[in-house]
């Protein structure tokens, strides 16, 4: 438990005008009615033994599918301007389906929060597999559908989220559905993820979209010493967590040496590249920590509730000195702010207006003072950036609900509110009433 210190009492700075807070879930980690949709790799996944920490499934979650007027009656209350959730592309493929997102997203609009749909959270309808090309224009049909029923009311959408870890904990380190363990050989999931976004990017546009954006994960790399072994080695996981992903978004290249490992001719590489760098509206940031980066050691490491393998070229150290989540993430928000103005630097003109599509913390409690003090740090270490020339334009806190954490079941509590997940019943917690409070404080008319 925190103490009283952990409190933030100064005021917090103002965001521009017209800035856009809200607060991010996904459908596999919240919606349960698993049997009211096709299953997904995710199904299949936690279906085996020993792969999710506690055994749980998301076969109920949150139970969001019955309840979803009850939680849109809570991001009301809590005054955000925007949810962003995801749709499911399973539930969309089942007949009657998308009727759900029909009904959430009207939900929404009369609770005055803007929807912002991501198109792909990880749950991939069972029987695809992104080490397939195909599925990038499969994805992309897929988006159509979703655009043509829902985009006279969304307006805001984002294609992916965060497939650097899709790719690397799906496919490379198999932690996370659907649990293969290529390592380098993972690489063509990251392209043909790529590819996919700028498919449907376009179909978006096709259906009349005008504010389309990505929802990357992105963390400062730091290196271990000056040791040029350890420089080196950053720079690597730099290239491989940060580069590979958002260069071909921005720049229309891969990293130097990287597209010479993606699938097909260097023709058709660079004709992808073209598609993947179709122009966004912004660019979405999803941002827990940086990363200490090492030389190799020979030896596996844990990380993160991950065991890396020992052949690896890197290896990644603690970050010492600094409080740490639950989850054994350590707090970091200046990280924040040197992760913006980085890219500012490195992508300039190239680099759209940016939001924060996601930041939170795991703490256990209802009167979860740590998870106050983490994001009241990260809401001023953003606007250190803000200040520093980086044109941001909104924050997303995850996550409204605890959740379904992927390969740690429900033992990491990231929400603002509680979820009983014996009785499903919600309770906010004290950090809900800091956000609240801290939206209400950012509307009011400055003095003077
Ligand atoms: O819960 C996840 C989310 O699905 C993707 N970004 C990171 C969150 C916390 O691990």
């Amino acid at each position: 438990m925190a103490t009283d210190d952990a409190m933030p009492t100064k005021p917090m700075p103002r965001f521009p005008d017209g800035f856009l807070w809200g607060v991010s879930t996904s459908a596999h980690q919240i919606e349960g009615a698993a049997e009211l949709r096709g299953p997904s790799v995710w199904d299949a996944f936690t279906a085996g033994p020993g792969r999710v920490k506690d055994g749980s499934t998301a076969a109920v979650a949150c139970d969001h599918y019955h309840r979803y007027r009850e939680d849109v009656a809570l991001l009301a209350d809590l005054g955000v301007d925007a949810y962003r959730f995801s749709v499911s592309w399973p539930r969309v493929d089942s007949p009657g389906g998308i009727d759900f997102y029909d009904r959430l997203v009207d939900e929404l609009c009369a609770a005055g929060v803007r929807p912002v749909p991501t198109l792909f959270h990880w749950d991939l309808p069972a029987g695809l597999d992104w080490l397939e090309r195909d599925t990038a224009a499969r994805f992309a049909e897929y988006v159509s559908v979703v655009a043509r029923r829902l985009g006279d009311r969304v307006g805001k959408w984002i294609t992916l989220n965060e497939p650097a870890e899709h790719t690397l904990l799906g496919h490379a380190l198999g932690v996370h559905a659907p649990g293969r363990k290529l390592l380098f050989d993972a690489l063509p999931v990251a392209h043909h993820q790529l590819l996919g976004h700028g498919l449907a990017v376009r179909a978006l546009r096709a259906a009349g979209a005008a504010d389309v954006g990505i929802a990357n994960s992105h963390g400062p790399t730091w290196p271990a010493s000056d040791d040029p072994a350890d420089r080196e080695a950053a720079e690597f996981y730099d290239l491989l967590l940060n580069r590979m992903f958002a260069d071909p978004i921005l720049t229309g290249r891969y990293p130097e040496g990287i597209g010479e490992l993606m699938p097909g001719s260097a023709e058709r590489v660079d004709a992808d590249l073209r598609i993947i760098a179709e122009p966004l509206d912004w660019y979405g940031v999803n941002y827990y920590a940086p990363t200490r980066v090492g030389a190799p050691r020979g030896a596996e490491i844990e990380f993160g509730g991950v065991t890396l393998p020992a052949e690896l070229p890197f290896s990644v150290r603690e970050i010492e000195g600094r409080p740490l989540t639950d989850f054994g993430w350590p707090v970091v928000p200046e990280g924040l702010t040197e992760l913006l103005t980085g890219f500012g630097d490195r992508y300039g003109d190239r680099l759209p207006p940016v939001v924060i599509t996601e930041n939170g913390c795991s703490y256990e409690g209802l009167d979860d003072r740590e998870r106050i003090a983490y994001l009241d740090g990260h809401v001023r270490a953003l606007h250190r950036a803000v200040e520093a020339g980086v044109d941001v334009r909104g924050y997303f806190v995850w996550s409204l609900l605890d959740n379904f954490e992927w390969a740690e079941g429900y033992a990491r509590r990231f929400g603002l509110v509680h979820v009983d997940f014996t009785t499903l019943e919600r309770t906010p917690k004290a950090s809900y009433g800091w956000f609240r409070d801290l939206l209400a404080e950012q509307r009011r008319a400055p003095v003077g």
